[in-house]
């Protein structure tokens, strides 16, 4: 049993092995300049202190051979995973679909939909597309998941009250024990993030738990 000293209380994980860790769409698409995240009128750099703490987590996910799984936000090139409301939304100089520097915006296999190169994902790690902001939405993550007998989720990546956030409280209405990285999760609104950690772990942990990547990497032996 591993005790790690997050909010509201002790998360325990009966064995690490039966845990994964979750990046959630550390892609050029919202860290980049050119990209989606980019065209809504966002600071990119705003993601970025949390590219260290997840790169840190990903090292000794891999040492402990521990399983990773990576989300990306990304649309069929025909758009046929697109509805409507999602296209017409925002008010971005570059709509879902439409070539940009990077190539066609959120669009999967376009060069600026992968995953940024710090983090890119190693051979035998899961790389999950999605078309919404969850990530159990029209994705096999669930039965993925019951089918490997994985229960505790930590969870990291961007946008904290987007895609993070939504994954999160999927989770959690399916019996999924999530903890989120505090500084492995950023907002383009640094007052979002500061809710979203708060509201997760209020009413004795209503959604999850939350933690530094420092006590969780101590925690399962990997030291500072
Ligand atoms: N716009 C924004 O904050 N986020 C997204 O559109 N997607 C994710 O959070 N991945």
């Amino acid at each position: 049993m591993i005790k790690i000293p997050p909010q509201p209380c002790d998360y325990e994980l009966p064995d690490p092995k039966k845990s994964a860790l979750i990046v959630i769409d550390m892609q050029r698409d919202f860290m980049e300049r050119g990209g989606f995240g980019d065209s809504l009128g966002n600071d990119i750099d705003a993601l970025r202190p949390a590219v260290k703490p997840i790169s840190r987590l990903l090292e000794l996910f891999r040492k402990l051979e521990l399983m990773i799984i990576h989300t990306v936000e990304g649309h069929a090139p025909d758009l046929s995973d697109c509805p409507p409301s999602k296209l017409r939304r925002g008010e971005a100089t570059l709509k879902i679909g439409d070539p940009g520097p990077m190539g066609r915006i959120l669009i999967l296999g376009e060069p600026g939909n992968g995953i940024i190169p710090e983090l890119a994902p190693r051979a035998g790690e899961k790389i999950l597309t999605k078309p919404g902001k969850g990530a159990f939405c029209r994705t096999e993550l669930e039965l993925f998941l019951r089918e490997m007998g994985i229960t505790p989720l930590i969870i990291t990546g961007v946008t904290t009250e987007v895609c993070v956030q939504t994954t999160m409280r999927e989770a959690n209405d399916r019996g999924f024990e999530c903890l989120l990285v505090e500084d492995g999760t950023e907002s383009y609104f640094p007052a979002f993030k500061h809710s979203v950690l708060q509201m997760v772990r209020a009413q004795g942990g209503i959604v999850g738990w939350t933690a530094m990547s420092h006590n969780i990497i101590q925690a399962l032996g990997g030291g500072q």
